[in-house]
């Protein structure tokens, strides 16, 4: 059931099961369609704003997933990734953050669906919706996405910083930071399938391009031709310039950044690293065998699985009214 192919036959399927999905999948006090009743639109309003907004500004795909990750890996999928802090000490202050955005667009879905039912869907479950959402615009597959999260009231910097995974991981320490957090190694090299969509600025690599060892060195791991590619986007101090992580196919859901990183063309050194564990490898080189029989279906399961970290359910937290703000 592979949507870029028989696109029309499959948005119908998805159509069908918006209204058949069964109650099923539970997790943490989270449900699939848990708006159902208090706001029967929530999820078609998401994917309409969402729809319009990838037809103007398609690059916003990439930093629109991204959110959601960032969000659940630093404190749990709680919105915490969305609030300002006036003293700039918020998670979005962060360093590893410079490069977040998107974050118009989700107040954009937040003022629609506040137009709808005010005060009912939460920041962190639009996170979570919106990043579905764009899986299905660049080609990807749907899946159910759990909702019911609450929104938190803290963010730091400096959690921020401490949590999320630095471009430069090895693999020992990206299994290690996804089981801390309830996901497994096939979560880990599933998820990093995230990185088919986007770019990147260059200091998240140029160490592997300048100074790997610090010795002015570059990365033996990284193919030559690549390396020599990859120099001449990015200079040294170079701290704008984006690169495309799946250069040539930036927009579209689809296994080619598999491909890469076993052409050992993966952009970050976390990339590569998944040829450096046999589990890994192993999903890696089934995907690219068989045309990723089962990534598609694989990335909605990991996904929800990583919209479980963290999340405050029923009683505990609260509904923002907007999302830069506790109410
Ligand atoms: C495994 C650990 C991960 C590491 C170390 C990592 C690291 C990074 C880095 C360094 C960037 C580029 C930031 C920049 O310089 O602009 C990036 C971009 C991105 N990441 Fe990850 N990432 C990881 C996992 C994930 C996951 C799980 C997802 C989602 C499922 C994801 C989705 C994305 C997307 C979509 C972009 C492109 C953002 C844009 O276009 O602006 N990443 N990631
Ligand atoms: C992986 O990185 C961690 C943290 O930087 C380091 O302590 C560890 O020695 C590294 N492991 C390998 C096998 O390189
Ligand atoms: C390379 O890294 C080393 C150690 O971090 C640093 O001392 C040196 O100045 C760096 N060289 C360049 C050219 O950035
Ligand atoms: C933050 O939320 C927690 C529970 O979610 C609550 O106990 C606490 O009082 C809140 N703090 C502020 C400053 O609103
Ligand atoms: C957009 C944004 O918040 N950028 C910040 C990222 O982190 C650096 C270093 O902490 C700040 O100087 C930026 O303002």
């Amino acid at each position: 059931m592979a949507c870029p192919k028989l696109f029309l036959s499959c948005l119908l399927l998805q159509l069908m099961f918006l209204f058949l999905v069964p109650e099923a999948a539970q997790g943490q006090g989270l449900k699939v369609g848990f708006y159902r009743k208090a706001c029967p639109n929530a999820e078609i309003i998401v994917k309409e704003v969402i729809g319009q907004v990838m037809s103007v500004a398609p690059s916003l795909s990439g930093p629109l997933l991204r959110l959601h990750f960032h969000d659940c890996f630093v404190r749990g999928c709680e919105g915490s990734v969305l609030l300002n802090s006036p003293t700039y000490q918020a998670e979005k202050d962060a360093h590893p953050n410079h490069s977040l955005r998107g974050f118009q667009t989700i107040d954009r879905v937040k003022t629609a669906l506040e137009k709808a039912c005010p005060g009912i869907v939460s920041c962190a479950d639009i996170l979570a919706l919106v990043a579905r959402d764009v899986v299905v615009a660049t080609g990807g597959l749907f899946y159910y996405v759990e909702t019911g999260r609450k929104d938190g009231n803290v963010s730091t910097s400096k959690e921020a910083l401490n949590d999320l995974i630095p471009s430069k991981a090895n693999i020992t320490t990206l299994k290690i930071d996804f089981a801390k957090r309830g996901l497994s190694v096939k979560d880990l090299v599933v998820l990093s399938g995230g990185h088919t969509i986007g770019t990147s600025h260059c200091p998240s690599f140029s160490n592997r391009l300048y100074n790997f060892t610090g010795k002015g060195d570059t990365d033996p791991t990284l193919d030559s031709n690549y390396l020599a590619r990859l120099k001449l986007s990015c200079k040294p101090d170079d701290q704008t310039t984006l690169v495309e992580m799946d250069p040539g196919s930036v927009r579209t859901f689809d296994i080619k950044y598999f491909n890469l990183i076993a052409k050992r063309r993966g952009l970050f050194t976390s990339d590569a690293a998944l040829l450096d564990d046999s589990q890994t490898k192993a999903y890696l080189d089934f995907q690219i065998k068989t045309g990723g029989s089962t990534f598609f279906k694989d990335f909605g399961e990991s996904m929800v699985k990583m919209g479980r970290i963290g999340v405050l359910t029923e009683t505990a937290g609260e509904v923002r009214k907007v999302c830069s703000k506790v109410n």
